[in-house]
């Protein structure tokens, strides 16, 4: 078994439903149990474009799924959601991305563990610290660190 954190983010019209029912769907996996997800956050769009809000969280789950595998499990979901809504400008209905799996790196093609981009984005660090304040990163980085070296972007609890 393994533990994964897991990121979510949503910024179509109902981004909160999109959440909710991407968490219903991950406890759903085969061999996988939802332990607990942070609160809800509203933030502000990183990235290029113009794009409403994001709402974002993160899950914590244990799961019996090897790494690629629960990638393709993951993407199923982002897939069944997408389809429901046209999206424009680059807002997306449904995002999920692996950020943590237990203390592994990995470093393929279709997948890089702990997700590259966690150090720069609140969303991510300030909901994670909420599960896990004291987690420590692969590399030995504590997510405290991060915190206060992340750059500033709009962040609200929800
Ligand atoms: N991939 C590699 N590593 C991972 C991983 N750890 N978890 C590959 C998930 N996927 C991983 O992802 C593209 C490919 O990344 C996948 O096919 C997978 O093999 P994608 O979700 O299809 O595409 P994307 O999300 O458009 O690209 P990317 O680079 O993942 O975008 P990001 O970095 O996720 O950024 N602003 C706010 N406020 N909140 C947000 O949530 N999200 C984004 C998306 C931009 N701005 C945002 C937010
Ligand atoms: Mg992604």
């Amino acid at each position: 078994m393994m533990r994964a954190f897991i990121g979510l983010g949503s910024n179509l019209a109902e981004p909160q439903q999109q959440l909710c029912s991407a968490l219903d769907a991950m406890g759903a996996m085969p061999q996988t149990r939802l332990l607990r997800h942070s609160s809800f956050y509203r933030s502000a769009p990183v990235g290029p474009g113009e794009q409403p809000d994001y709402i974002n969280a993160v899950a914590e789950l244990e799961t019996g799924l090897a790494p690629l595998e629960l990638l393709d499990k993951l993407q199923a979901i982002e897939a069944a959601h997408g389809r429901e809504r046209h999206i424009r400008w680059g807002a997306r209905t449904l995002d999920l991305d692996i950020l943590l799996l237990d203390s592994r790196r990995i470093d393929e093609p279709r997948l890089q563990v702990p997700h590259p981009r966690i150090a720069e984005r609140n969303f991510v660090l300030i909901p994670l610290a909420e599960l896990e304040p004291h987690l420590r990163l692969p590399n030995g980085d504590t997510l405290e660190d991060l915190i206060r070296q992340c750059p500033p972007n709009r962040l609200e609890k929800t």
